[in-house]
């Protein structure tokens, strides 16, 4: 009879965790260290997430990206900011205009300039 209290109890730390994630005041759900970009405004829909480039987005983030989330390390000579790419970098004509760039920390949750346009991203010294 021991086993289901424990899973109880289990469940109930979990519940915790997810409440005391929610309740993080305005920040992004991105994990620590890397680029997210999400299909919605405001950090909704589905999210990609990471740590190094990418050049060529998947089909369900690529011009679908409507909010955007740098939560990189910052340290002495790293590359910190994450610029966004119009176009892959293995497209014919290149990867074209950069849609947004992020500082370190910087959180949007909505640009109509780069809204629904990014195909990749890179990490860079500035912007
Ligand atoms: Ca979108
Ligand atoms: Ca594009």
């Amino acid at each position: 009879m021991k086993r289901p209290v424990s899973l109880l109890a289990a469940l109930l730390l979990a519940a915790g965790g997810a409440l005391a994630t929610a309740s993080h005041a305005g920040a992004a759900d991105c994990p620590s260290g890397e680029f997210c970009a999400w299909t919605e405004a405001n950090y909704g829909g589905q999210r990609m997430n990471a740590s190094g480039d990418d050049g060529w987005w998947e089909s369900y983030i690529a011009d679908e990206d409507s909010s955007w989330a740098n939560h990189g390390i910052s340290g002495p000579g790293v590359k910190d900011h994450v610029q966004v790419y119009e176009r892959s970098t293995s497209h014919p004509l290149g990867r074209g205009d950069m849609t947004i760039c992020l500082r370190p920390g910087d959180e949007v949750g909505y640009n109509a300039t780069a809204n629904d346009r990014g195909d990749s991203h890179t990490w860079a010294m500035g912007c």
